[in-house]
């Protein structure tokens, strides 16, 4: 290969990526992106990197036999590099003696993480279809970002419908909003991503258009630049997670005012009375006006009036974050925002309503194709259990553990072995102190990695895998109209394989490879994927071209069939003939089946419950500041945090930490310095960026740092770079969701006076090679 560019889809958009030599030298957005992302620059410099996993690497002591928990030794020893064949060997011997032994449950391969885009190389699907074959794994449930709505979601609406797709698109919001109260705002940086790829990033123009139009924008936040900076906006400041008492409000005043929409409420809710009852304080004694939620909320009592008078008046979009169910009960805002919008009866009409994650990624709003894309099939689990996939720490502490679940009593399986292929749980989980404990406990962890990341570090056993570029794949995008041929750029770096092979040759030792391949190269997945694709597409009547003209082509834009559509405005027409799959078949502002679970963290109705870590609690006596830990600007989660585009976002080579100027000045800490930020569960450094884009109180570490312990394998631990989740706590929002809390933490943050110890998060851990361990026991199939 000499001299090549191709096109090739990242999550954060498509690129035209070129290579010299075998070497990549550049990568452009597509020509068609009218709002591309800088992120794939962030390509260069590192596939070819010294952060590649080159070769299998295992864990020394497990090479030597150790199997046993709870010493520390995961992510502290050094790695000792493994040909292949005999790293294929041990990895299917090992599977085969857990599953022997303990069972397929024993084996936990929830996996969960984004990986890179592309349809056939699909890391989750990939492990899922090949641990099915040898019987079933437990696998995990839900979601990191919005495991709280996909369960009370489907209770009140009958479907995750408005969070996940069939939002009412950005062209009715453009004509006919009059009012959008954003409840966390509207972060355009998130917008940068779409899971599976984008090609044109359009939600940033469609908001200017919106506000250009005359909307009025309010971006409800503890931070300013939740907002776009380019359009005019209100910032109402309110304390973080303290948004459902504001929404409460909302409804006190519009029901006081008998400003709510009586008919609306009749014809297409159920359950007004009790939300009466409670928002009046009629069941609990505590009626929930603006006065109650001034003091909870810090937003002024008269604000909160007009606010609601404003928004009965108005035609009004209530849009809401997806960060805000990442929090203590956080079923509670999603509910209640549904609530606030049923009363104001403005659902399923254009402009009006409500809808989760319109910034949260950029196909929120977009108009649909009309079709389901294809995936690899991933074939039948015959293992039962599973967890919540936040619970997985929980899991690994307490094998046969009970824990209550969406109205079930569920228990913890005991796991011997966790397979994790395209996901960083040591980036996404919460208390990464105590996942570092529990990670002890199985006695094999099994990586497959592109890059020297923590949980590669924290494995037993490591399989360099490639990256898009280094393969041929097929880039088809939810909520996008083009198809992209992603062919191989540069050959495999070093010895990596892909996940796909890796696979295939461990089915072949285990004797399923026929099952586990169809008989098929990764070339014939993807012309089948085509062909499946192409069958759908043309039962609703679009054409797409032939495989071969596609291919040679490099990409495909098809036409799009449904154009404009407003959520719930069949159901809002006839609510009889288009009956929600709730058991009312209508909106439930009261769930009978929720209030049955008995939850007093998450009864019937949408209700305030305090928050365990908040300003309001009497733990902010000794943590006094509210941590926020949003998505990073310049990356997606930890994927490229080494590459130039997040290195330069750092602050003293560290991830930055928003203050406010009167907490920065309280402690002495002046802007582009380095700070340790701290609490019960964990400390990290970060370098401080002293802005009033946020209120006091309130500070913002954005994720994606590497996880950098200072004394790797021990917990706790200080960690060096800036990541938050050595602060964020491990519990779930109630028993209902059992989902991530990371955005209900409070911390402390001062100056750092000690010697501040260098990041090594970018440098690759030490290795050994076979001969440097001489006395190895022998396990089975080594050579
Ligand atoms: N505090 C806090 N924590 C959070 C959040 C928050 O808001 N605050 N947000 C949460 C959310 S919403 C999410 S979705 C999670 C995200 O968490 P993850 O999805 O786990 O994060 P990524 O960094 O995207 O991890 C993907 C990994 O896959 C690897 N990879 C890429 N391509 C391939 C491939 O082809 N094969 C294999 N085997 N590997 C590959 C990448 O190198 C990378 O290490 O984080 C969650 N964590
Ligand atoms: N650039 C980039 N974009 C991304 C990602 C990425 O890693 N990088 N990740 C993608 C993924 S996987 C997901 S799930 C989405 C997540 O999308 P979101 O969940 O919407 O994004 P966040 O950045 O976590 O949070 C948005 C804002 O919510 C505000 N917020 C937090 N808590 C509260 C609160 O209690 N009340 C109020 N009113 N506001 C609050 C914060 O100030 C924050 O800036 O983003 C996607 N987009
Ligand atoms: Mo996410």
């Amino acid at each position: 290969m000499e001299s090549r560019t191709l096109l090739t889809t990242m999550h954060w958009g498509t690129y035209e990526v070129s290579a010299e030599n075998g070497r990549l030298v550049g990568v452009e957005p597509w020509s068609g992106d009218p709002d591309p992302s800088p992120i794939g620059r962030s390509m260069l410099g590192t596939t070819e990197g010294s952060m590649r996993v080159s070769r299998p690497a295992f864990r020394r002591g497990w090479l030597e036999g150790d199997r046993s928990a709870g010493r520390g030794r995961r992510g502290s020893e050094p790695f000792v590099e493994v040909p292949w064949e005999t790293a294929l060997d041990l990895v299917a011997a090992e599977l085969d003696r857990v599953r022997v032994e303990h069972g397929n449950a024993a084996v936990y391969a929830g996996s969960y993480g984004w990986a890179s885009a592309g349809r056939f190389h699909h890391a989750q699907s990939q492990v899922h279809r090949f641990l099915n074959t040898i019987g079933g794994y437990t696998r995990s449930i839900l979601s990191y970002s919005y495991g709280a709505a996909e369960v009370i979601l489907p209770h009140v609406l009958g479907s995750t419908d408005g969070l996940t797709g069939n939002h009412s698109t950005w062209d009715g919001i453009v004509r006919h909003s009059e009012l959008i109260v954003a409840f966390g705002g509207l972060p355009w940086r998130n917008a940068q991503i779409q899971g599976g790829g984008t090609g044109r990033h359009e939600a940033s123009a469609a908001l200017r258009k919106a506000v250009g139009n005359g909307a009025r924008l309010i971006n409800v936040s503890p931070v300013r630049d939740d907002a776009p900076r380019a359009v005019e906006t209100e910032w109402l400041r309110l304390r973080p997670n303290s948004d459902t008492a504001l929404m409460l409000a909302l409804c006190h005043t519009l029901i006081s005012e008998g400003r709510h929409d009586e008919a609306f409420l009749a014809h297409c809710c159920t359950g007004f009375e009790m939300v009466r009852a409670y928002v009046m304080g009629e069941s609990d004694g505590q009626p929930k006006n603006p006065a109650w939620a001034a003091a909870l909320t810090g937003v002024a009592e008269d604000r909160m009036v007009a606010l609601a008078r404003e928004m009965a008046a108005k035609r009004t979009m209530v849009m809401v974050s997806w960060s805000l169910q990442r929090a203590d009960h956080g079923e509670q805002p999603y509910w209640a925002a549904i609530t606030l919008a049923a009363l104001l009866g403005q659902i399923g009409l254009p402009g009006g309503g409500f809808g989760f994650g319109y910034s949260s990624t950029n196909g929120a709003g977009r108009p649909e194709l009309g079709f389901r894309w294809p995936s690899l099939p991933q074939g039948y689990n015959k293992v039962s259990s599973f967890i919540p996939v936040a619970r997985v720490a929980d899991m690994l502490l307490n094998p046969g553990g009970s824990f209550e679940f969406n109205g079930a009593a569920l228990s913890y399986p005991d796991i011997r072995l966790v397979y994790w292929a395209g996901g960083n749980p040591f980036h996404h989980h919460q208390d990464l102190n105590r996942l570092v404990e529990a990670w002890q406990r199985p006695e094999t962890i099994i990586v497959h990695e592109p890059f020297w990341t923590a949980t590669a570090r924290h494995a037993d056993i490591v399989l360099p895998v490639t990256t898009t570029v280094e393969r041929n794949d097929l880039a088809f995008s939810n909520r996008d109209n083009l198809m992209v041929a992603m062919k191989q750029v540069i050959e495999p770096v070093g010895e990596a394989r892909d996940d796909y092979r890796i696979f295939a040759d461990l089915a072949t030792r285990l004797g399923v490879r026929e099952p586990f391949t169809e008989g098929r190269d990764a070339g014939e997945w993807i012309r089948l994927l085509y062909a499946q694709a192409a069958e759908n597409a043309a039962a609703v009547g679009i054409d797409m071209p032939p495989f071969e003209r596609f291919w040679h082509d490099g990409h495909a834009e098809l036409r799009r069939q449904i154009n404009s559509q407003i959520f719930l405005g069949a159901f809002r027409a006839d609510p009889e003939r288009h009956r929600l799959a709730t058991p009312s078949g209508r909106i439930e502002l009261f769930s009978l089946a929720i209030d049955a679970f008995g939850y007093d963290d998450c009864p019937g109705h949408a209700v305030w419950r305090e928050p365990l870590e908040w300003l309001g609690s009497s733990l902010a006596g000794q943590f006094p500041l509210h941590l926020l830990s949003p998505q990073p600007a310049d990356k997606l989660h930890s994927q490229y945090d080494h590459g130039s585009v997040s290195r330069a976002g750092k602050v003293s080579g560290r991830a930055p930490l928003l203050i406010n100027p009167m907490d920065a000045a309280a402690r002495g800490i002046q802007d582009g310095e380095i700070v340790l930020v701290f609490n019960d569960r964990g400390s990290c450094l970060a370098g401080a960026i002293v802005t009033d884009g946020l209120m006091p109180g309130v500070v913002q570490l954005p994720t994606g740092a590497w996880f950098d312990p200072s004394e790797p394998g021990q917990s706790p631990s200080l960690e060096k770079h800036g990541n938050p989740n050595v602060l964020t706590a491990d519990r779930g929002t109630s028993r209902l969701a059992q989902s991530p809390t990371c955005n209900s933490t409070l911390v402390q943050v001062s100056r750092f006076s000690g010697t501040v110890p260098p990041v090594t998060a970018f440098d690759p851990p030490a290795m050994l090679s076979l001969p440097d361990v001489p006395d190895l026991p022998g396990p089975k199939g080594f050579s």
